[in-house]
């Protein structure tokens, strides 16, 4: 008979086997569709996932406390991430735009037939439009599956309907990882898959090369991906674009807490809570945290957990990496993608990525 622990683990096992194989088998996937040109997917089964109450609990109670950066998004967050994209600090956005903007003649070289759009994170923005239209310049009707766990990939998707006439929207409403195993067992169409805004930055080392090898696995021999990803810089800019002169990445960071407190009804006193982010050069990343101002204890009361933090203690809230050039080879490489450009702005601030399975382009 095993412990409770082990029981808990070999439930746990057994569960997400089941899960992966029905993810595999496509049949766990419910169709909702909303009319002749969109539909979504979502997951028939509950998926069993630790609780925001069960994270935060296990997160803060460690030697170096920690909140994970996924939730920052919120509904309050995701607003206030929209306005840090904005900011005249805040570089990574626009300059990533810039890039795309200059794709209009080039990439449609690698599109030797149709594509479908796969975006990683629901856009309504300007990228997704952008790329939409360099692929509208090649065919005439466009597929455009959007992959979000938040089903605001429902009113994102409206958005972009309104403005293409052939368009036709499937989104899916799942993690990156599982909604890409189900675009695998969907049909034969290739797929132009796009991981945009550095967002693979804010994962650790281990997270993001697993995450590659998972977008290689499902990926079909002539599909492509194109990826964003934020280069290493002269410091200042970097800690700037952190720590904005109108204090908009301070209460985007400062938000997560007031989010315990409505979620889990806990006790952050926000006022006894600093934003810090500063540039870690050996690591290459920015590291954001909350700084305790003064000893206190707060109460999390639907977690059932209080805690302690000492004056000047750090709660690591994000890491954003950056990246040269030659640790984009490299981790193309030991993820077994073949680089087929990459696409600077004029700065060498970011770069944009595009890769395949083989070298069959
Ligand atoms: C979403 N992610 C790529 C942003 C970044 O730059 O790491 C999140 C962010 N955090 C503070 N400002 C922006």
């Amino acid at each position: 008979m095993p412990d409770d622990l082990g029981k808990r683990i070999y439930v746990k096992s057994v569960l997400s086997y089941y899960l992966s194989r029905t993810v595999q088998k496509n049949l766990s996937y419910k169709k909702y569709r909303v009319d002749s040109k969109l539909q979504y997917f979502k997951p028939n089964f509950q998926k069993i996932e630790k609780s925001f109450s069960d994270e935060i609990s296990f997160s803060l109670n460690q030697d170096l406390k920690y909140i994970h950066p996924k939730f920052f998004y919120d509904k309050k967050g995701s607003e206030l991430f929209e306005k840090i994209c904005n900011l005249p600090e805040y570089y990574p956005t626009r300059t990533e735009i810039s890039i795309l903007k200059k794709l209009k003649d080039e990439l449609p070289r690698y599109f030797d037939g149709s594509f479908r759009l796969v975006e990683l994170g629901s856009g309504s923005s300007v990228k997704t439009r952008l790329i939409l239209d360099i692929l509208t310049q090649n065919q005439e009707k466009i597929e455009y599956f959007p992959i979000d766990i938040s089903e605001i990939l429902t009113e994102s998707s409206a958005l972009l309907q309104r403005d293409y006439k052939h368009l036709n929207i499937t989104g899916i409403v799942d993690t990156y990882e599982c909604g890409l195993e189900f675009l695998k067992n969907y049909d034969d169409k290739r797929n132009l898959i796009i991981f945009l805004g550095s967002s693979f930055g804010n994962f650790t080392t281990d997270e993001g090369k697993e995450f590659l090898n998972k977008i290689n696995s499902t990926m079909k021999e002539d599909d492509l991906f194109l990826i964003g990803l934020d280069l290493v810089k002269n410091k200042m800019i970097l800690e700037n674009a952190y720590n904005d002169s109108q204090g908009v990445t301070a209460q985007f960071n400062l938000n997560v807490l007031s989010r315990i407190n409505d979620e889990l009804d806990a006790d952050f006193n926000l006022k006894n809570f600093a934003h810090y982010a500063i540039y870690n050069e050996n690591a290459q990343r920015i590291e954001m945290y909350l700084k305790s101002l003064v000893n206190q204890s707060v109460i999390i009361s639907k977690a059932n957990f209080s805690l302690t933090l000492k004056k000047n203690e750090l709660i690591h809230t994000e890491h954003s990496h950056k990246y040269t050039l030659f640790q984009i080879h490299e981790l193309m490489n030991q993820t077994e993608f073949i680089i087929k450009n990459i696409w600077l702005d004029q700065n060498d601030h970011f770069a944009l990525i595009l890769v395949s399975k083989t070298s069959k382009f």
